[in-house]
C-alpha cells in the first residue's frame, strides 16, 4: 500500500460489452469533470500505442492469429506495462477515467472457452479500481445494437457469452448501470456516483489488490 500526503485522483472504470456506450459516457464524464475543475484523463484498454499494444491491435483487426492462451496474456502485459505510469498521475490527483479493464480481459477470453480462473490470475495484483460502472444492456437492446464493426469479437452469439461471464464476475462493489437509458440520463448518473467517488477515495491509499 502506498500512504497519502496529498489527495489523490480516483480509479474510474467503464466495463460492458460492445455497443454499450462506454466510449460515449468516458468521454461525457472527462469532460464534465474538467469542467468542474478537476484533474482528470481519460484511459483505454487496450493500450494500443505501446508495442504488446500493437501486436494486440494486429490480432483485433484480424491481421494477425494468436493462440488465445498467449493473445490472453499480451492483453494483461499491457495492462501491467501501464500500471507505474497509472500509478503515479493517481498519485499525482490526476482522476483516470478507464475504458475496459481486467474484467473485460477475463471475460471475453473465458467466452473463448478459457477457464475463468486461468484468465483471472495473470491479472492477480493490479491495481483496484474505486468503482466499476458496468453499462448494463438487455438482450432485446443488445441485439438492437448489432449492425457492428468488423474487429474481431464483434459478432452476437460472442458477445451474448461475454454478457453472461460479465454477470458472473460481477460483485457487489459494482455500480450495475441500465445502459439502455439515454446517454444524457446515464451520464448524470455517472456523474454524480463518480464524484462521490472521487471525495470518498482522495484520502485513502492506492489499492494494488485486484482480486486477491
Ligand atoms: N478485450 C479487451 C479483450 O479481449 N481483452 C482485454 O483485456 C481487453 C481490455 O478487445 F473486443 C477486447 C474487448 C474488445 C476489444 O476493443 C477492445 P474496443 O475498442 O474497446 O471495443
Ligand atoms: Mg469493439
Amino acid at each position: 500500500m502506498t500512504f497519502l500526503e496529498k489527495s489523490r485522483g480516483a480509479f474510474i472504470v467503464l466495463e460492458g460489452c460492445d455497443r454499450s456506450g462506454k466510449s460515449t459516457q468516458v468521454k461525457l464524464l472527462v469532460n464534465r469533470l474538467e469542467q468542474l475543475g478537476h484533474n482528470v484523463m481519460l484511459w483505454k484498454f487496450p493500450e494500443r500505442k505501446t508495442q504488446i499494444g500493437s501486436m494486440i491491435d494486429e490480432y483485433l483487426k484480424n491481421v494477425k492469429d494468436v493462440d488465445d492462451k498467449a493473445i490472453h496474456l499480451l492483453f494483461s502485459a499491457n495492462r501491467w506495462e501501464c500500471m507505474s505510469e497509472m500509478k503515479k498521475k493517481l498519485l499525482d490527483g490526476i482522476t483516470l477515467v478507464v475504458d475496459r479493464y481486467a474484467y473485460s480481459g477475463a471475460a471475453y477470453s473465458a467466452a473463448k472457452g478459457l477457464d475463468l480462473e486461468w484468465c483471472k490470475s495473470p491479472d492477480i495484483g493490479l491495481l483496484t479500481p474505486d468503482i466499476v460502472f458496468f453499462m448494463n444492456l438487455t438482450s432485446e437492446e443488445a441485439e438492437k445494437r448489432f449492425g457492428f464493426g468488423n474487429e474481431r469479437y464483434e459478432e452476437k452469439a460472442f458477445q451474448e457469452k461475454v454478457r453472461n461471464i460479465f454477470n458472473f464476475l460481477k460483485d457487489p462493489t459494482w455500480k450495475v448501470l441500465n445502459a439502455c437509458r439515454a446517454v444524457e440520463k446515464l451520464h448524470k448518473e455517472i456523474e454524480r456516483l463518480s464524484l462521490k467517488t472521487i471525495q470518498k477515495c482522495s484520502n485513502l491509499p492506492l489499492k494494488e489488490d485486484l482480486w486477491e
